[in-house]
């Protein structure tokens, strides 16, 4: 069985989201942010402190001391993005690429969403979770200056295609989906993107989804 470390409050979503839609078995173990443990006034290093990304014995499994990591028969494998693509490829059928030049175009849309749209996306998210204030409506249009231009690759890519890959729902629609996630509480800048914006919507309906959506939800770390 899969062992995943990591929090629903990361970027382990994409992959317990994935994970429920190969309907494959995995336990997590919880590990969370040393940066939160910080926040709220605890010692990540103190011999209570929960396991966490900066814990010795997490370091042993991502140098990185980064979320989320899976082990999977002795292979241990951090990367989120790698880690979903490994995962639908090793399970095969409609989420995984159907031959070598779909999985070409999954590592690309994969890297393409780590590489051109994640920090930037991930801006918007942490600005409207402290508060959206005067300075962080700045963040705000600065980071979705920055990605127009790769929206607007999706949103071309999308009049076209019904989905990323393969004309199919599968692991990069996963990928992309979870790394727009992070702009999508920017309205102004969805509804610039009404084709991104209703294929979000569309895999965000999924009962996979939803049901790490509500997990995520229901954690209490
Ligand atoms: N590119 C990596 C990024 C991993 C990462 O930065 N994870 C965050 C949580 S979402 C983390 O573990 N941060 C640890 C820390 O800052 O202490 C991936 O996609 O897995």
């Amino acid at each position: 069985m899969v062992t995943l470390y990591g929090v629903l409050h990361s970027r382990a979503t994409r992959t317990i989201w994935l994970l429920d839609e190969l309907d494959m078995r995995y336990d997590l173990k919880p590990v969370i942010q040393a940066y939160r443990l910080e926040a709220q006034g605890l010692d990540p290093l103190a011999p209570d402190a929960p396991l966490n990304t900066r814990s010795p014995e997490f370091l042993r499994l991502s140098p990185a001391g980064a979320i989320p990591v899976i082990e999977d028969e002795g292979l241990l494998l951090s990367e989120s993005l790698a880690i979903n693509l490994y995962l639908a490829k090793k399970a095969g059928g409609p989420l995984a690429p159907k031959d070598v030049r779909e999985e070409a175009l999954m590592t690309q849309w994969a890297l393409y969403g780590a590489t051109s749209i994640e920090d930037a996306a991930l801006e918007i998210m942490f600005a409207y979770v402290n508060g959206a204030d005067e300075g962080g409506q700045r963040v705000i249009e600065a980071a979705s200056d920055r990605l127009r231009r790769p929206f607007a690759v999706l949103e071309t890519h999308l009049k076209a295609h019904s989905h990323m890959v393969g004309g199919r729902f599968t692991v990069a629609d996963i990928n992309i989906a979870e790394v727009v996630r992070y702009a999508q509480g920017h309205k102004p800048l969805m509804t610039e993107f009404p084709r991104v914006a209703s294929w979000l919507e569309h895999c965000q309906a999924r009962p996979a989804f939803k049901k790490m959506w509500a997990t995520r939800l229901a954690e209490t770390a």
